[in-house]
């Protein structure tokens, strides 16, 4: 179903480029005056995809390594795109075959794509959500982003003459394929994902000009050592959470060059987790209730709301969690990190197991467990289209639906203490038949319900010891609340 509508949107796509371009016999340029675009201002999603020769490319590699990109957008089977690519071809050849300025690359949403006659990388498959995020309204269609990833041109019709003006304007200049790029700082680092304390190994891969490299300097930002200078870098250690750049400049002892690569470098406590469709058209967590958690949010595949947080106790909590366009097939998951361990795998950790979440809302309870840490810890949420590439862990990507990371805080010691009023428990565990020892003169109301809220026991006394037999009941934990005129306390009891 998805995928018909997937071809409807882009048949539509070609059609409507075909009618605002006058059937593609003449050039566009100016006839799309006020219309809507959805390419976005800036290049504020990366992609990583391979061309039909098997190549790889990176979208933010390139442009951290200072390249202009132009991305070309075709649809096959619509005429007009084939039309483009002897333009194409030479616009590759004049600004030197994507080895200075500028790379040049086309994108298509067909899993193959056999056409020869293209010199420049075709990137298959939608180059890796590539397509559907940075695609022009019109198709066959280009867009030109700047090293710093601003989209500086979002609709150039492939044609010689707007290739060359959109270029022009950019100061992108004309190079022969034949020559060698000149002095260039390039370099890798592996792993580029961490944990906290973790290294990174850097690997200079610098190209020289006519002269050898003699000087190399490094800064790693977040990094110890913070700087290197030389070839080869011991292993950079990263002590906390965070993204951080990495800067190298290398010299020949004439001429001098540098890149840098922002947030290359990601070091959390916690495996990447997202989903690679963002499109607001396609099933998103569009709002999280918990506690004092209040969060609406648009798709982005991950979010990171840490920054939202809320006290969980041994009082239940019911989480709600509303979808956008939600489908048949769509689950909700949510895991909390209850021992504090950097993942999400420990006993009664995933606290929502695929939940359907088709009616486009979800609750569920949260409750503290036994031997949690102290301080506060990751929540992850995970909606999934349980059909199409779905993802039932907390790590790596599903395709539809999205991850959005909170913060838990434990209650801080003491917080059962609401009142001096004080009451002890024996035996805990027990096997159902327990005591209720209260210091309390005065008439108290003991009430005892599971995780789910449910009151399985409640007792209206004066009594300093009062005997209760849930013998009955299932096994797990229940929480005892006792309310008198001094206060309330709550106390954990455990049936085995
Ligand atoms: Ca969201
Ligand atoms: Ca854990």
């Amino acid at each position: 179903m998805k995928r018909l509508t997937l071809f409807l949107i882009l048949f539509s796509i070609g059609f409507i480029s075909f009618a605002q371009r006058g059937g593609g016999a003449t050039t566009p340029s100016g006839t799309e005056q006020g219309e809507q675009f959805r390419v976005p201002a800036t290049a504020d999603q990366n992609f990583t995809a391979d061309d039909s020769e098997g190549n790889s490319w990176d979208l933010y590699e390139l442009l951290n390594d200072g390249k202009y990109v132009m991305l070309d957008f075709d649809y096959d089977g619509w005429p007009y795109c084939p039309a483009r690519v002897p333009d194409l071809n030479t616009a590759y050849n004049t600004y030197g075959c994507n080895n200075h300025d500028v790379v040049i690359l086309n994108l298509t949403p067909d899993p193959s794509n056999g056409d020869a006659s293209k010199q420049y990388p075709v990137l298959i498959n939608g180059a890796g959500g590539g397509y559907n995020h940075y695609c022009t309204p019109g198709v066959p269609g280009s867009i030109l982003i700047a090293p710093n990833k601003d989209v500086i041109n979002n609709n150039i019709y492939p044609t010689t003459s707007e290739i060359n003006a959109a270029f022009n304007s950019a100061g992108i200049s004309e190079h022969d394929c034949s020559t060698t790029p000149t002095l260039k700082a390039k370099f890798s680092g592996t792993p580029v994902e961490i944990h906290p304390g973790e290294s990174v190994t850097f690997t200079d891969e610098s190209t020289q000009a006519d002269s050898p490299i003699t000087s190399w300097h490094w800064t790693f930002t977040g990094g110890q050592p913070g700087t290197f200078n030389g070839q080869n870098p011991p292993a950079i250690t990263y002590a906390n959470e965070g993204s951080y750049k990495v800067k190298l400049k290398v010299g020949d002892g004439s001429d001098n060059d540098e890149t840098v690569k922002q947030d290359y470098i990601l070091v959390s406590s916690y495996c990447s987790a997202s989903a690679t469709t963002t499109d607001d058209g396609y099933e998103y967590i569009s709002k999280v209730k918990l506690g004092t958690i209040n969060k609406t949010s648009q798709s982005s595949g991950y979010s990171d709301f840490t920054s939202e947080s809320t006290v969980i106790n041994y009082t239940p909590k019911t989480a709600t969690v509303t979808i956008v366009a939600a489908y048949q097939s769509d689950k909700l998951h949510a895991w909390i990190d209850w021992n504090k361990d950097g993942d999400f795998g420990d006993a009664n950790e995933h606290v929502c197991n695929g939940k359907d979440a088709s009616s486009g809302s979800v609750t569920f309870d949260v409750v503290l467990p036994t031997n949690h840490a102290e301080g506060e810890t990751r929540m992850r949420i995970r909606l999934e289209d349980s059909e199409n590439n779905g993802n039932e862990t907390p790590c790596g990507e599903n395709q539809y639906g999205e991850v959005e990371d909170y913060t838990i805080l434990f209650p801080p010691s003491g917080i059962n203490t609401l009142s001096d009023n004080v009451f002890a428990i024996y035996p805990n565990p027990s096997n159902g038949v327990f005591n209720i020892i209260t210091t309390s003169n005065s008439n108290s109301e003991i009430t005892i319900s599971d995780v789910s809220g449910k009151v399985v026991y409640n007792n209206n006394t004066n009594l300093n010891n009062v005997s209760v037999d849930l013998s009955d009941v299932n096994k797990g934990i229940y929480i005892v609340k006792v309310t008198n005129e001094t206060g309330v306390k709550v106390e954990r009891v455990i049936i085995k």
